[in-house]
């Protein structure tokens, strides 16, 4: 979508060397191969709408800041895979996920409408959380909304993970963790308890290479994060945070073992970031990263990979399309439905209610 996508995804090609390599990554390990041979086709497209919803989502709040509804969003672009993958492995109405910005995909890929999404950046009295933060979760669907502090989910979702543990109950609890966040205390606490205390919870970390302006290189000394599960005596394993296949498999078998009472598991997904930490540094990131880094990862957009795996796996060209289409209308119906609440301002007084929990045990 020129105007709107990084320079690299207009007029994407498939790099052939590339797309074997992403089918060759499916096939490396036994378990992931065996359950991804397994994924119904119907799964397997549900995955290419996810991914299609989450960048079209992004679009339509980029759309939104060039015209002057919101002045500022935190995009996803580029880094799809790591959220809907991971998301899909899950139990639905069981599980909890704690998304970071960069992963509000997880909410409609929950079942949250887009629409609602939408609300929550507009700040309306109908938005999910009445207008006080973007940040958007939907805790009936599993979602718990994340406050901006980064590494602070990782102990509150240790702490779901616990209440699993003591209640016997066979659910998983999962969080993103940036790569630089992994320097927060918070994270660092809550990722060593749930390893001691050997907690049903996967940590994703998502290393896209940046912390708002800062490169890995000026933040995380030994290059990459290889060590950093056995640093804490947990399982740990990588996935390709391009591959929404490869997400899902390592997800899912992670899952598997938190339910079998096996203990935590931290992932390490390596992705890029295709655009600034938000829409107001675009340019900047441009200028701050060597512009090799965006075309190497620009080869690896998520969705056109993706499509060529389906190609090859005997899913028409059309499917792809009306799927597109599908989803295209439902991002569209629901930016002109979230603009109606636009002048929906919440009262000022609101800010004091629902801030406690009451009744609940
Ligand atoms: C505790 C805390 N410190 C600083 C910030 C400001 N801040 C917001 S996002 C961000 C960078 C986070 O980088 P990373 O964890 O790699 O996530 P990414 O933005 O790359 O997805 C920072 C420093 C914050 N929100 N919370
Ligand atoms: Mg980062």
């Amino acid at each position: 979508m020129p105007g709107f996508d990084p320079p690299e995804y207009v007029d994407w090609k498939p790099d052939r060397a590339l797309v074997q390599e992403y089918r060759a990554t499916l096939e490396r390990d036994a378990e992931r191969a065996a359950l991804v041979s397994r994924l119904p086709g119907e799964t397997k497209l549900a995955l290419y709408a996810g991914l299609l919803r989450a960048r079209l989502h992004d679009t339509q709040l980029k759309r939104w800041v060039r015209t002057g509804v919101i002045s500022k969003a935190w995009l996803g672009t580029g880094e799809e895979a790591t959220t809907v993958g991971p998301v899909h492995a899950l139990e639905r109405g069981r599980d909890i996920v704690a998304p970071m910005i960069r992963n509000a995909a997880a909410c409609c890929e929950l079942g949250l409408p887009v629409s609602d999404m939408l609300r929550a950046y507009l700040g309306s009295d109908d938005s999910p959380a009445r207008g006080r933060d973007l940040h958007v979760g939907a805790w009936a669907l599993g979602v718990l909304q994340p406050i901006s502090h980064v590494g602070d989910m990782v102990p509150v979702i240790t702490g779901i993970a616990l209440t699993f543990k003591l209640k016997q109950e066979p659910r998983v609890a999962l969080t993103w963790v940036g790569d630089g966040s992994t320097k927060t205390a918070a994270a660092h606490e809550g990722t060593n308890f749930a390893a001691v205390q050997r907690l049903p919870t996967i940590f994703i970390l998502q290393n896209n290479q940046v912390a708002l302006g800062t490169p890995l290189a000026q933040h995380h000394l030994p290059g990459n994060f290889d060590d950093w599960a056995a640093s804490y005596g947990i399982r740990g394993a990588a996935f390709d945070g391009n591959n929404v296949l490869d997400a899902y498999a390592a997800t899912r078998l992670a899952a598997e073992r938190c339910r079998r009472g096996e203990g935590p598991a931290l992932l390490v997904a390596e992705t890029f970031r295709m655009g600034g930490h938000a829409t107001h540094d675009e340019r900047e990131a441009r200028d701050t990263f060597p512009a090799e880094l965006f075309q190497r990862w620009g080869k690896r957009d998520p969705i056109g990979m993706y499509e060529e795996y389906l190609k090859v796996d005997g899913v028409a060209v059309q499917r792809l399309e009306e799927i597109e289409a599908k989803v295209s209308e439902e991002v569209e119906r629901a930016a002109e439905n979230a603009l109606q609440s636009r002048d929906k301002m919440p009262p000022g007084e609101s800010a004091l209610q629902g801030v406690y929990a009451s009744n609940v045990r």
